[in-house]
């Protein structure tokens, strides 16, 4: 019986939406967006890692108002919900394990974070964009169903340890052009690519417009009390780097309003 992505959103803490990006165009995307992650990564690979991914990339963009996303985030967020965090990324062969966490803002090794206990609340939607297989081999993400219903998060030195596995844990699996669409507050963790194929995705996250997107702008004053005053920086909070207006100016009509806050003249 097919259930209402929704539903399964609500009690599992992920969904993964089918064929999203169609077939026939998703090797082009792939191919695209895995040169410009090897060319730009901040981190060596095998964990390549690009943030602010549409200044330099823009293959995903005519789907990132697809009907189907935007039905979940319209569901959960309303009116001029936006993208606050696109991130291009590889996971290549010899990538280990990662330690499981939740998502900005319930990340509590975050200078930008809600404090656990968290209310009830979902603040950020993270969508993984599947461009190549993600399989248990290849390191499909480990997820911990429901744990997007527990009011904190796995935290080094508490009795919630990130290096743990989790009761329950599971991996995305998924085909090239289908998305995985979680709670922020969801558990998840990198897993282990023990093939020699790369794992290719790009992660876009949408919000509300009523959440505070200042702490991830590189340069601003909520950046800067809020994290690096605090002895925090990229190495600790993520960051999202502008979009110039040139970018902007060449995106989809329809994609522009969820990115118009991240513009800056070129
Ligand atoms: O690449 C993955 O499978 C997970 C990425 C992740 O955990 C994150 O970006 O928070």
């Amino acid at each position: 019986m097919h259930e209402d992505p929704m539903d399964v959103l609500r009690r599992d803490g992920y969904v993964i939406l089918r064929s999203v990006i169609p077939v026939d165009k998703v090797g082009a995307v792939r191919r695209s967006v895995a040169a410009t992650v090897r060319k730009y990564t901040s981190l060596p690979l095998p964990q390549g890692y690009v943030t602010g991914f549409l200044r330099l990339n823009q293959a995903i963009a005519p789907y990132l108002n697809h009907p189907r996303i935007m039905a979940v985030v319209d569901e959960l967020f309303g009116d001029n919900a936006r993208i606050s965090m696109l991130t291009g990324t590889i996971n290549g062969p010899g990538l280990q394990r990662g330690t499981v966490h939740a998502d900005w803002p319930y990340n509590q090794d975050q200078f930008s974070c809600v404090r656990a206990p968290y209310p009830d609340v979902i603040l950020n939607l993270v969508t993984m964009w599947m461009l190549s297989r993600f399989t248990r081999a290849n390191g499909g993400t480990i997820v911990i169903p429901g744990s997007h219903l527990r009011n904190r998060a796995p935290r080094k030195g508490t009795d919630l340890d990130p290096n743990s596995v989790f009761e329950g844990e599971t991996q995305i699996e998924g085909n090239p052009g289908d998305v995985a669409v979680f709670d922020a507050r969801t558990w998840h963790s990198i897993a282990p690519n023990v093939t020699n194929e790369e794992r290719v995705g790009v992660l876009v996250r949408y919000a509300p417009w009523w959440v505070n997107l200042g702490p991830l702008r590189p340069g601003s004053r909520d950046r800067k009390q809020i994290i690096e005053d605090r002895g925090g920086g990229d190495h600790t909070d993520p960051k999202v780097q502008p979009l110039p207006e040139s970018v902007y100016q060449v995106l989809p009509a329809d994609v522009q309003p969820l990115v118009y806050h991240m513009v800056v003249p070129d």
